[in-house]
């Protein structure tokens, strides 16, 4: 869940105490700086793990109505009930949006949702993935099995460490790259940055493809907008797109994704899954139809992340 170039300023946080204050009366709440005077709930039956790693906070509570929840420095980052909805978008979005993905990174992605969805696809024949934390695949094998039953899979090798560095020594090497991070307070700031989107690009073969948590409409709209600026500066292709999930805030998640290929459509998927092939990998949120629909952007949004910064208007005006 984290980048692991954070390593040293986040050896300190393994003295901070654990955070208790988020359940109160038998209730988590999910309070950020991210999203000022709102906050989810959810109805705890018992706490089933919570310990600091050397990087954070880690905890799994069983919810009265959405299984077993991960929480990272007290944020949700996963439920049982809804975790299906981002990570095969996630993962789907940009694997079908390639012609013939084979080698496939994933960073970050502790509990192993992405990576499962990642595995489905045929034409995948190698994962790598770089976690730093190794607690959190720990804790997810064991409460969330569902989820961390990839992390058993042949195709993938798990690199237990720092992401940039990985990146930075294999360059020229993947199809797809998907960045399953959490939010941009704190240590994943920086996978929100546009140094970090240069580096997938130099690590991305010819024609490869980047899929991002993307933040929320509701929420990030700057952020979005600002991201989708130095993407258009580093990729031909860009384009954003979103999932409803009731677990996060304000119950949707976005998604960047940018292409090296000029010819990418994201809109229209490069390989249309049948209906037989969403049975057989068993999956219940992402088909075609909603690859498509999840471009199409509420209007107070589009009008944001869609207009171009002024200096664009400018030099097109000068051609
Ligand atoms: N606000 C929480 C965003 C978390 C995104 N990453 C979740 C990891 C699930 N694999």
């Amino acid at each position: 869940m984290l980048p692991s170039f954070t390593l040293p300023c986040y050896i300190a946080s393994c003295w901070r105490p654990l955070l208790m204050e988020n359940i109160k009366e038998g209730w988590f709440r999910e309070t950020c700086a991210l999203w000022p005077g709102q906050a989810l709930s959810l109805q705890v039956e018992s706490v089933l793990y919570h310990q600091r790693s050397k990087f954070q906070d880690v905890m799994v509570f069983k919810s009265k109505t959405y299984g077993n929840v991960l929480v990272l420095d007290g944020v949700i980052q996963c439920t049982e009930r809804d975790e299906f909805s981002y990570q095969e978008m996630i993962a789907n979005l940009p694997l079908c949006s390639h012609p013939n993905p084979k080698k496939v990174l994933i960073i970050g992605g502790g509990d192993g949702g992405v990576l499962r969805e990642v595995i489905k696809h045929r034409s995948v024949e190698s994962v790598v993935q770089c976690e730093i934390d190794e607690d959190v695949i720990n804790v997810s094998k064991k409460f969330l099995p569902e989820m961390a039953k990839g992390f058993f899979s042949p195709k993938l090798t798990l690199n237990v460490g720092d992401g940039f560095e990985f990146m930075k020594q294999n360059q020229d090497a993947f199809d797809v790259i998907i960045t399953d991070s959490s939010d941009p307070v704190g240590p994943a700031e920086s996978l929100f940055k546009e140094s970090y989107y240069q580096l997938m690009k130099t690590a991305l073969r010819d024609g490869g493809i980047l899929c991002c948590q993307g933040e929320c409409q509701w929420l990030h709209l700057d952020l979005i907008k600002e991201m989708r600026t130095f993407c258009k500066s580093l990729f031909p292709v860009v384009d954003y797109a979103y999932c409803t999930i009731p677990t996060y805030p304000s119950g949707q998640i976005g998604f960047m994704l940018c292409s090296k290929n000029p010819e990418t459509n994201f809109r229209q998927p490069e390989r249309q899954l049948t209906s037989e092939e969403v049975e057989s990998m068993k999956l219940k949120y992402y088909n075609s139809e909603i690859h498509r629909a999840a471009f199409v952007l509420p209007e107070f949004a589009r009008k944001v992340i869609h207009m171009l910064p002024r200096f664009f208007h400018v030099m097109f005006s000068l051609i």
